[in-house]
């Protein structure tokens, strides 16, 4: 039937069976990390998920058809395809209409994965309020999907070209609780802290389904739970070099004219050359370190609800 989901086997027999399974979104291989290196990434990602005892879910659209759960091949078309299209929510039905390939981004993969029976999410960095937002009303349509969708995202924060205070009072707004995971800090995606604090505090996984549950429980589940996981200090990058890349890639964007959907691809793929790879190494890490909480999460969830 056009317009309904492919779910992999693998992926609908675990979640048929309540057993953990993790979402992953496809635009950060196919518009946040370079060529061959994205493939790798790929699957160190799904590794990440199956060692920590989950079932890994990457979503995307191809040839017109949302896919949930990718193979080799799918993932190889994926990470090198050229027109891969970034896909938010509104662009979805679309590209299914239109038979194209699109790539999902934080909105598009939680909404997705909620509609596939998938209650955690791994991801980087979320979008967010942009620090010109009051002129440019640039606010990732991320905030409002998270604010309607009942899903776990575990991420490294937002990422820091946003104006992270307004984006944590945008999710105040939309009812979006924000946990951090062993910290008191907001963290910063590349940085450990990004100067601002997070409202609750967990230090087990355990907890995070737990949360999940309750608010199910009592009915205040409409909106997603963000799990804020930061990098240790020592895995970080480095303060000052991040500073630096930061002000000569929002001084780039803004010489190019850079807007709209294309910005942070832009901007990432400028933080990799400039900082020589170490910002590609931490984008890694952190993504892997997200997709090893949300398995954890799952399986605790898996543990808390018993068999489907
Ligand atoms: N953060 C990253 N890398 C990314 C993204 C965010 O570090 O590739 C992607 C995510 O898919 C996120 C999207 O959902 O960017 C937000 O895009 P926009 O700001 O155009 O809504
Ligand atoms: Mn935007």
């Amino acid at each position: 039937m056009p317009g309904t989901l492919v779910v992999a086997d693998e992926v609908a027999d675990a979640v048929a069976a309540g057993r953990p399974v993790v979402a992953l979104e496809s635009t950060i291989l196919a518009h946040g990390l370079p060529r061959g290196d994205n493939r790798r990434a790929a699957d160190r990602i799904e590794s990440a998920v199956r060692a920590g005892g989950a079932v890994p879910a990457t979503i995307a659209v191809l040839d017109g058809a949302v896919r949930v759960g990718l193979g080799p091949a799918e993932l190889d078309r994926l990470c090198a395809g050229d027109d891969i299209a970034k896909l938010s929510v509104r662009d979805v039905g679309v590209a299914v209409a239109l038979g194209m390939d699109g790539a999902t981004t934080v909105a598009s993969t939680s909404a997705l994965a909620h509609r596939a029976g998938i209650a955690v999410f791994a991801t980087g960095g979320l979008g967010g309020v942009h620090r010109e937002a009051a002129s440019t009303f640039d606010v990732s349509a991320d905030l409002r999907v998270l604010g309607r969708t009942p899903i776990v995202v575990v991420c490294a924060g937002v990422k820091s070209i946003l104006d992270v205070g307004g984006t944590l009072e945008y999710l105040e707004t939309l009812s979006v609780p924000v946990l951090g995971y062993r910290t008191d800090r907001f963290p910063g995606f590349y940085l450990t802290d990004s100067g601002f604090p997070v409202p609750w505090r967990i230090d087990d996984a355990r907890q995070a389904a737990a949360i999940l549950l309750r608010r199910r429980g009592l009915g205040l589940d409409d909106a997603a739970v963000v799990v804020a996981n930061p990098l240790p200090p020592d895995r970080q990058l480095d303060p000052e070099l991040h500073d630096r890349t930061l002000e000569q890639g929002l001084a780039l964007l803004a010489a190019e004219s850079v807007s709209g959907k294309d910005v942070t691809p832009r901007l990432l793929e400028f933080f990799h050359r400039s900082t020589g790879g170490a910002s590609l190494r931490v984008n890694l890490d952190l993504v892997l370190s997200n997709a090893a909480l949300a398995a954890e999460i799952a399986v605790a969830l898996a543990a808390q609800t018993g068999p489907a």
